[in-house]
Formats: structure tokens, C-alpha cells, sequence
């Protein structure tokens, strides 16, 4: 039923925050585009993030592999968040037990909670490692993602591990709101919002075990919310970036367009 919904109704509808600001960004700039940038040094980072901002609704970021971290780099990623409007997703992929991850995503170098509206974990450990985060997460309206599904080949989480994802983010939605994964896991009862890695408008594979598929593919067909693109966009020789983020923001908006008719 939630396929063919809009985001701004799903909006409208929602009851978390975070929820409610993500699919009104989404509306408001017609984009269900999320830049991947594994970047590695901070200039290149925010060129490409003030470059590539109108296109998206999130900005995926792996942080420790900035050589040049420093506090001024999330100043800056956070006022480009405002002056683009769309939110910063750490892709942290949190995975130890729950008194642990409280450090982790609080504190140390990179006080990840302080910036990141969006974060995601593993559930290997168990049911904790939720309320752990959501210790420190929830006070501030993040949210957070669990990995449900992988985009690599030969990826473990699958089966009953997926399952096991979409009943401990029922039990904790006040602060999950949604998987990393190939599809839509949402029920008549449960608005949850997925987004999908491991997109090219040209599917197939890298040579470490990433698969592509198509933005049509993977939000009309699977009835997914947001793509995830990297190396689609800021990896061709000879063409700007800005310009491929044009190119996947129209095809995944065209491809939820035919979806909701
Ligand atoms: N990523 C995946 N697959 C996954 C998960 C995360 O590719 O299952 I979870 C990350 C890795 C990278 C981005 O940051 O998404 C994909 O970038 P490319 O479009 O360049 O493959």
C-alpha cells in the first residue's frame, strides 16, 4: 500500500520526525537521490557535496576515510546540509554491543550523533546494540537504519538474519525507521523507508564483489524509497558530476513517478 503512496502523503502520515523532514525534502526538491561519496580527502568532499547538493535528499558519508578530518569539515558539511537542504547519513554500519556503540556514536574523533541525522548498524549483537544507540540518538531526532539486506555478492544477510531486522525495527520504531536493502519491507501497519546501495543506470559488477542494478529496477519494481549512488556520479572521466547527479536524480524520480501512478 506504502508503494504507491507519495512520499508527501507518507509524510503527512508518519510518526517520526526525521521521517516526516526526509520524504518533505524529498517532495519539495523531487529527488530520491543519495550521494555515496567515498571521498578521501575533505576539500574534495565538500566540492563535490556543494556541486552535487541540488540533486539530492541525503548525503552518504564514510568519515575515518577522510585523511584530513577535523571538526571543521562537519561545520561545513552541516551548512551545506542547510544551504542545499538535505541530511547526512554516516554510513557507520555499527556493529558491537550496545554499551560500546553509545562511545562510538557519541564521542571519540567523530561525535558522529552531534552531525549525522542518519546513522545504520548490524544486528549481530543482538537487540542492544538498538537500545544503545538509541540512548544517544533519540534525544537529538536521529534515526537510525539496520542492514537488512547487502548489495555484495555472497552477502549473509539474507533469509531469517533478513527478517530477524524488520521485527527488531517494528519493536524499536520510534527510532529505526527503516533498512539498507534491496526492497520495500514495509506492511499495511509499518511505513518503513528503505534505501538501496549499489545502483548504476547500467546494472552489473565491480571487481570486488559489488552488484549494480538499475534505479528502475530498484524503485518501481522493488518498490525501494531512495538509491544510493557513488561511482556513478563522481567516478566518469571527462563528465562533471553535477551532471550525472541530474541524470540519476530524473531516473529515480521518474521511476517512483510510474510507480504511484
Ligand atoms: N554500501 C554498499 N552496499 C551495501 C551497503 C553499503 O555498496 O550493502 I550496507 C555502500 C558502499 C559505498 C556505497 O559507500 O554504498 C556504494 O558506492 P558505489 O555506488 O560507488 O558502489
Amino acid at each position: 500500500a506504502f508503494k504507491a503512496q507519495t512520499y508527501g502523503e507518507r509524510a503527512q502520515a508518519h510518526h517520526h520526525t526525521l521521517v516526516r523532514t526526509l520524504f518533505g525534502i524529498m517532495e519539495e526538491k523531487k529527488t530520491n537521490l543519495s550521494l555515496a561519496a567515498d571521498i578521501n580527502t575533505k576539500a574534495e568532499l565538500l566540492e563535490i557535496a556543494d556541486k552535487v547538493g541540488p540533486y539530492i535528499c541525503v548525503l552518504k558519508t564514510h568519515i575515518d576515510v577522510i585523511a584530513d578530518f577535523d571538526q571543521d569539515l562537519v561545520d561545513r558539511l552541516v551548512a551545506l546540509s542547510k544551504k542545499h537542504n538535505f541530511l547526512i547519513f554516516e554510513d557507520r554500519k555499527f556493529a558491537d554491543i550496545g554499551n560500546t556503540v553509545k562511545l562510538q556514536y557519541g564521542g571519540g574523533v567523530y561525535k558522529i550523533a552531534s552531525w549525522a541525522h542518519i546513522t545504520n548498524c548490524h544486528i549481530i549483537p543482538g537487540e542492544g546494540i538498538i537500545s544503545g544507540l538509541k540512548e544517544v540518538g533519540k534525544p537529538l531526532d536521529r534515526g537510525l537504519l539496520l542492514l537488512a539486506e547487502m548489495s555484495s555478492k555472497g552477502s549473509l544477510a539474507v533469509g531469517s538474519y533478513t527478517d530477524k531486522n524488520v521485527e527488531l525495527a517494528k519493536k524499536h520504531k520510534d527510532f529505526v525507521f527503516g533498512f539498507i536493502g534491496s526492497r520495500t519491507f514495509s506492511d499495511e501497519e509499518h511505513d518503513f523507508v528503505t534505501m538501496t546501495p549499489g545502483v548504476n543506470l547500467v546494472s552489473g559488477n565491480d571487481s570486488l564483489g559489488q552488484q549494480f542494478r538499475t534505479p528502475e529496477h530498484i524503485i518501481c519494481e522493488n518498490g525501494s524509497d531512495i538509491i544510493i549512488v557513488g561511482r556513478g556520479i563522481y567516478a566518469q572521466e571527462g563528465v562533471q558530476p553535477e551532471e550525472l547527479a541530474e541524470k540519476y536524480r530524473k531516473a529515480g524520480w521518474d521511476a517512483y513517478l510510474k510507480r504511484i501512478q
